[in-house]
């Protein structure tokens, strides 16, 4: 059994990323916005999925991988850009830890910013047979914080159009698609034939992707979200992404998991908040 490894490197585009090798699986994180751009067991493809258009250059987003979308969600009015600030800037890696089972940690924390007063926020990435993320906020200032965050995972799939997301029957969703129309999920399984943008509330349960052409279903599990976002962009949109490839939505769906518009937290001075998420494979 091979034993586990954590070596900072030189990624794409010349950013600083880790490698974490363990007895299951590899795993790589880029300093840039503390973006898990790869994980996958040894002998199963890739469990996420990375464009290979993505850009990797200083304050732009990767496409792909689990992009960290804090302290806002989408673009809301006012704001300066789309899903947040954090997910362009440079994170300090901490430390890795190699636990007793095998399992390596990796801890991550945003350098203090003027935009951010005595708001500490960390992301501790857990490398096993599964992966785990975990977005971690403090509120060391005086007032109430109230923020959003999602864990923005592109999940790699065989072929969109022999999978199902499955795990939101009966729960309420914004689609936006449709002037963000408040709907009622109908389905048991959530197909895809067309661009697919939805917000789900009040979900704090897993989800499944059931993915026929690679044989696999993969495991969404989280502890402290209640937002789910379903996410394709399918034809025209995949066409108008710079970064991203005319077919890549064939292969690749988005499940999101974080607490976002209606479901963002209010931080009270003091607290904690911890948003985590555990992605398994099963064959
Ligand atoms: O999570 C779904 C979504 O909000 C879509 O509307 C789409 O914009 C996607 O995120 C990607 O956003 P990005 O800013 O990374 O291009």
């Amino acid at each position: 059994m091979t034993t586990p490894q954590v070596k900072q490197q030189t990624g794409i585009g010349g950013l600083p990323l880790v490698r974490i090798e363990t007895p299951w699986s590899m795993a790589e994180v880029y300093l840039q916005g503390a973006t898990v751009t790869h994980f996958q067991k040894h002998g199963e493809p890739p469990l996420l999925f990375l464009s290979a258009k993505s850009r990797f250059e200083k304050d732009a987003p990767i496409r792909g991988g689990i992009p960290v979308i804090f302290p806002w969600f989408g673009k809301p009015e006012g704001k300066p850009a789309q899903h947040g600030s954090v997910r362009t800037r440079q994170w300090d890696f901490v430390e890795s830890k190699t636990q007793a089972d095998g399992n390596v940690t990796a801890r991550f924390r945003l350098p203090a910013s003027a935009d951010l007063p005595s708001i500490v926020v960390e992301y501790v990435v857990t490398v096993g047979q599964s992966l785990c993320a975990e977005l971690i906020v403090t509120n060391n200032s005086k007032s109430e914080f109230t923020f959003e965050n999602c864990l923005h995972t592109y999940f790699t799939v065989g072929d969109i159009s022999q999978t199902n997301v499955s795990g939101l029957k009966g729960v309420e969703y914004l689609d936006a698609m449709d002037n963000f129309t408040r709907k009622t999920e109908r389905e048991d399984a959530i197909r895809f034939t067309c661009e697919t943008d939805r917000v789900y509330f009040n979900t704090p349960h897993t989800t499944e992707i059931h993915d026929a052409a690679l044989r696999r279903t993969i495991r969404v599990e989280k502890e402290n979200s209640v937002s789910t976002v379903v996410w394709n962009p399918w034809i025209e949109k995949a066409k108008r992404m710079a970064d991203y490839g005319d077919e890549e939505y064939k292969t690749m769906v988005c499940v999101e998991s974080g607490n976002v518009r209606s479901e963002a937290i209010r931080l009270a001075p003091g607290g904690t908040s911890s948003l985590k998420v555990k992605m398994s494979s099963v064959l």
